[in-house]
């Protein structure tokens, strides 16, 4: 499992050196803010590449799995499709290859015969001298790892990634923006429970290199990853130890498309409310104690959104519950720090989770995602069954 941790905290550092590569290099960044339209679209695969970048990552990350950890394979679930197909009936997934070079010339077929961009992203795809800056924590529980899956997203807040304000505009004033909202998020379940039980949030974009001055765009160099352990037992989830005290709550973290009546009930309590791009970075203002809370009402989160982050909030006494059980939640004196936590899977482990009298995971369509900080009651996720989230 040590193993397991260690190659996935130095893979988002490599996620993130796909990601600033992308936006650092003029041909690519040109493929990135390029919306397909009309016949262009028609005729050649279909899908911007947008979705490439996220795909790559995502293919990536499957690749050294699979090379290193054979019996992970499979066990790696992501928000992305490598399908690409056009309206001509072509289809090529994309798969990393073995060498550069052939990874190369898959990419050249999707990227339309662009020989320069496809070598840019195999080169990164490739390197096997990216680790993270980070320290692992010292104890880490022994997982058998065919006991494990992995939720990732591999760029959230893409809106950002594409269009964001180089700046970006991280004072937690109320309203924050910007490549710092962009994070990669990788997560770790327990197939026979859906606990969370290891999280990775790495920030590609948080620091500005200083070299970049007299560009247009401004480079970044390596941002900073968070990792988090959980400590579980056969029978679910424990937390760290929460405090007996419940802070009061004074900041909340929320979408800009947040209902108008969830905004007031919480002004009205004298709560301030700020808005953030990004699920992700969401949950990092919790983690990194800016907010208490991250209520998100409108089930527009998924499980590939709250894994990581999730496995972090309860390694800090924290958690993420489904929006609809806040009721319940808040309602208990003192309320179950763990009783409501979201639970994790994909459609295709239910047999698994079948075999072991486990309940992980059907989802109802209109629930909602929630993080929950500290001690405050807090929100999540939901979906369509395929994207997997939990009422
Ligand atoms: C999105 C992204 C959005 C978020 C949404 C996520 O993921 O993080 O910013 O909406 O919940 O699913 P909001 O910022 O309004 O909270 P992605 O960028 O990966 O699609
Ligand atoms: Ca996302
Ligand atoms: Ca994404």
């Amino acid at each position: 499992f040590r193993k397991l941790a260690q190659m996935l905290l130095d893979f988002s550092e490599q996620a993130a050196e796909l990601a600033r590569t992308i936006r650092a290099d003029d041909g690519l960044f040109q493929l990135l803010v390029e919306e397909k339209t009309g016949e262009q679209k028609n005729t050649r695969f279909a899908r911007d590449f947008k979705t490439l970048a996220d795909v790559l990552i995502q293919q990536t990350l499957c690749h050294k799995v699979e090379k290193e950890f054979p019996e992970l394979t499979g066990r790696v679930f992501g928000e992305e499709c490598a399908v690409f197909s056009n309206v001509v009936g072509e289809t090529i997934t994309v798969t990393v290859q073995e060498t550069e070079h052939q990874t190369a010339q898959l990419l050249t077929k999707i990227l339309d015969g662009n020989v320069n961009a496809a070598n840019t992203l195999a080169q990164v795809v490739h390197r096997t001298d990216i680790s993270a800056n980070k320290k692992l924590p010292d104890v880490l529980p022994e997982i058998p790892l065919d006991h494990v899956a992995i939720w990732i997203d591999p760029i959230d807040s893409t809106a950002e990634y594409i269009f964001g304000d180089t700046e970006g505009s991280e004072n937690l004033s109320s309203k924050i923006s910007g490549l710092p909202c962009v994070t990669v998020l990788i997560g770790v379940f327990l197939v026979h429970n859906g606990a969370p039980v290891l999280g990775i949030i790495n920030q590609p974009f948080l620091h500005l290199a200083p070299r970049d001055s007299s560009k247009g765009r401004r480079l970044y160099e390596s941002g900073g990853a968070y990792i988090g352990v959980t400590q579980f037992c056969s029978g679910g989830v424990h937390s760290t130890e929460a405090s007996g005290e419940v802070a009061p709550l004074q900041q909340v973290m929320i979408s800009s498309s947040e209902r108008l009546d969830v905004q007031e009930r919480l002004s009205g309590a004298g709560i301030k409310c700020v808005e953030a791009a990004g699920a992700g970075y969401k949950c990092l203002a919790v983690i990194t104690q800016q907010a208490q809370l991250y209520i998100c009402s409108k089930g527009s989160t998924y499980m590939w959104d709250t894994c990581a982050p999730h496995s972090i909030l309860l390694s800090n006494g924290g958690g993420i519950i489904p929006f609809t059980s806040l009721k319940y939640f808040a309602t208990e004196s003192p309320p179950d720090h763990l009783k409501y936590q979201t639970l994790y899977t994909h459609p295709s482990l239910q047999s698994v989770a079948a075999d072991s009298g486990v309940a992980a995971g059907t989802a109802a369509a209109d629930t909602d995602v929630a993080d929950t900080g500290d001690h405050a009651p807090s929100t999540d996720t939901s979906n369509e069954a395929t994207k997997s989230s939990i009422a």
